[in-house]
């Protein structure tokens, strides 16, 4: 890196976390579209400050013509998901996929980290195609569960404060907060699969609703027909107070019969 021009140095890594983060975002709204549970919660990204950079690369002695090799997060996505078992979920996902090649991956989920971390890394090369060619880039995929997030960016802040001299009584307590938020993950796997199916109930719930008012609309602009819309409206409110999923489905089925006859579902 040459530090006279680190901010051109830094464009493919602001492009590399937008489209990263535009890819992880999409398996969430993919999934929830088709009323599916996501492994993936949340999606973060950032580029690294070139003050963190250069801090960094002075504490592990990295020469500035190393630096985009020898720093593996200048570009670093985190992705927050429910439970632990959906970290390994998105980390198969991600092993699996052709426009990211991993360089190495790091295990702090099962081994955690003397201070308490728990997180998987992934280090993976990712091109992006910029206005100046191909370039490939390494990008830090972190992958943890809402109570480690919680728990690493508190911790995160404390090291800033402190100057990475947290006093010894706040790292104990550090420690125990550690293991109330692993508790806390342990507890919620117990019953995941209650959860699961409650938030999978809730998504097709919702993608039916949506399918149905987007029926009424088609054939509101179709049929013209404004005593069939208001009986279709009226029927449509009973069935949503009963929330009864199948009679909602039954009802959106017949609702595509209704816009078939007016030739309405591509409208
Ligand atoms: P920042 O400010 O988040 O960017 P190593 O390879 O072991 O010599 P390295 O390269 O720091 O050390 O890798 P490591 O340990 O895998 O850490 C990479 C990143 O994971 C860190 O980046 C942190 O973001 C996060 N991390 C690692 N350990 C901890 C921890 O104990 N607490 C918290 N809160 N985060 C941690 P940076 O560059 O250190 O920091």
């Amino acid at each position: 890196m040459e530090i006279q021009m680190w901010r051109e140095v830094l464009i493919p890594y602001q492009q590399a976390v937008s489209e990263l983060e535009l890819k992880f975002e999409s398996i969430i709204i993919e999934n929830r579209k088709l009323g599916k549970y996501s492994p993936i919660e949340l999606v973060d990204g950032r580029v690294k400050r070139i003050s963190s950079i250069l801090e960094k690369a002075k504490k592990k002695q990295i020469p500035l013509s190393r630096i985009e090799e020898d720093i593996e997060d200048i570009a670093g996505i985190r992705i927050i998901c429910q439970f632990v078992e959906d970290i390994n979920t998105v980390v198969e996902l991600i092993r699996s996929r052709s426009d990211m090649t991993i360089k190495f991956e790091k295990d702090y989920v099962s081994n955690k980290k003397d201070s308490g971390y728990q997180s998987y890394h992934m280090i993976v090369y990712y091109t992006v195609h910029t206005a100046l060619g191909p370039k490939r880039v390494q990008a830090e995929i972190q992958i943890r569960t809402l109570a480690m997030n919680f728990w690493a960016t508190i911790e995160h802040s404390l090291k800033y404060k402190y100057k990475h001299n947290i006093p010894t009584e706040i790292q104990n307590r550090l420690i125990k907060a550690a293991l109330a938020a692993h508790n806390l993950d342990q507890e919620m796997s117990k019953i995941r699969s209650e959860i699961m199916d409650a938030q999978d109930n809730f998504q097709f719930k919702s993608s039916i609703i949506a399918d149905i008012l987007n029926s009424i609309q088609n054939i509101r602009i179709a049929s013209n027909n404004e005593l069939e819309i208001a009986q279709i409206q009226e029927e449509f409110y009973k069935i949503w107070e009963t929330g009864n999923l199948d009679k909602l489905l039954s009802f959106s089925k017949q609702l595509d019969i209704i816009a078939e006859r007016y030739k309405a579902q591509s409208l």
